[in-house]
């Protein structure tokens, strides 16, 4: 772990700069971040269009790009009215994902996070419990707590109710908060609104899913773009192509929401497999029971976490994403 926290913490360097130079510079947080134009909002609201100085400044960012929605920054304003960024406030956790240009570096998707909302739909497209499993390591292992948020429910038919409550079932055992909804029904949405009243939280999941609907919901100003999923695919069409902070209207201080882009797949970063099981809390227990000290849970003789798989008390669902997110941790490096 403790190269992770060096991968979303910024440098020891970039904080020692940054205590050199107070003068005249202007802290804000990153609401938008499209590659090379940074917008930041400063504490009197206005948001201004900021860039990172040269590649010096970088250097030891393991990230394809440094900055991420969400993430303090403090920036010096130039005479053309743009901000220059001078440096990054310590994070308190960070959403990365492996690169899906190279498998050697990683992206910032987020950061400081009170909440992390995993959004799936009911139908079109269906509730994947791989990637909420996926999705569910990542941020134990980073930090970030999360909540699993079911939206399309009035497209759900009787089987798919039978199914959706136990997925409930599953994820209540473990202690994370999972809720149903429905934009289009208006239902459901005020244990939502209660949850992020005065919290910097996300709404993350797969395209197609109702993220941005979700926050026009709660917000009708924003009046951000969805669209339909493809009748052909009856996936998502990636209509949100970068994320967003907003702060919407009507709620406590501080609050702010980020939309995200739809996600195919979350490419976990610096996870090892010794350490997967941590990241499945019901584990804890069965793994003290190994007869191996280093068990991978999947063959061996004596596996306390197969024995309570086998009693019922690890249910099948989760055990099997944890096999199948340990056989994606060990694609090797470069290929
Ligand atoms: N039936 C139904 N449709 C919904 C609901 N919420 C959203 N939709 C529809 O689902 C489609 C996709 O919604 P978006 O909000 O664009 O989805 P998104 O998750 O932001 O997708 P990306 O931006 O591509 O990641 C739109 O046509 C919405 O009108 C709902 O509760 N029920
Ligand atoms: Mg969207
Ligand atoms: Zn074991």
């Amino acid at each position: 772990m403790e190269e992770l926290h060096k991968q979303v913490s910024p440098s020891s360097k970039a904080i020692a700069d940054a205590e050199e130079i107070e003068e005249g510079l202007h802290k804000g947080i990153v609401v938008e971040s499209t590659g090379s134009w940074t917008q930041v909002k400063l504490d009197d609201g206005s948001v201004v269009s900021s860039r990172l100085p040269g590649r010096q400044r970088l250097e030891d960012s393991d990230y394809a790009h440094p900055i991420a929605v969400g993430d303090w920054v403090k920036i010096h304003l130039e005479s053309d009215g743009s901000g220059m960024i001078q440096y990054t406030y310590p994070r308190k956790n960070g959403l990365p994902r492996q690169s899906t240009h190279t498998r050697r570096q990683s992206q910032l998707l987020l950061a400081n996070l009170d909440f992390l909302w995993l959004v799936q739909s009911a139908r079109q497209p269906r509730v994947n419990t791989r990637f909420i499993d996926r999705c569910l390591v990542a941020c134990d292992a980073y930090d970030i707590p999360a909540g699993i948020l079911i939206n399309k429910i009035d497209l759900a038919r009787r089987t798919d109710k039978v199914h959706l409550q136990r997925v409930i079932d599953i994820y209540a055992e473990i202690g994370v908060p999972t809720h149903t909804c429905s934009v289009l029904n208006e239902e459901g949405l005020e244990p939502i609104k209660e949850q992020m009243g005065g919290k910097v939280s996300a709404f993350f999941g797969p395209s197609g899913v109702g993220k941005t609907s979700l926050l026009n919901a709660l917000d009708p100003s924003l009046e951000l773009n969805t669209a339909p999923i493809s009748a052909s695919t009856g996936k998502g069409t990636h209509t949100t192509t970068y994320a967003l902070m907003v702060e919407p209207e009507g709620y406590p201080d501080g609050t702010m929401i980020a939309d995200t882009p739809g996600i195919r797949e979350l490419g976990l970063v610096g996870i090892s497999l010794e350490e997967l099981s941590h990241y499945f809390p019901e584990m804890t227990d069965a793994r003290s029971k190994c007869k191996y000290s280093d068990c991978s849970h999947l063959h061996e003789p004596g596996c306390g976490i197969q024995e309570a798989v086998k009693r019922g008390s690890i249910t099948q669902e989760r055990y099997d994403s944890y096999q199948a997110i340990y056989d994606s941790l060990k694609v090797p490096e470069e290929y």
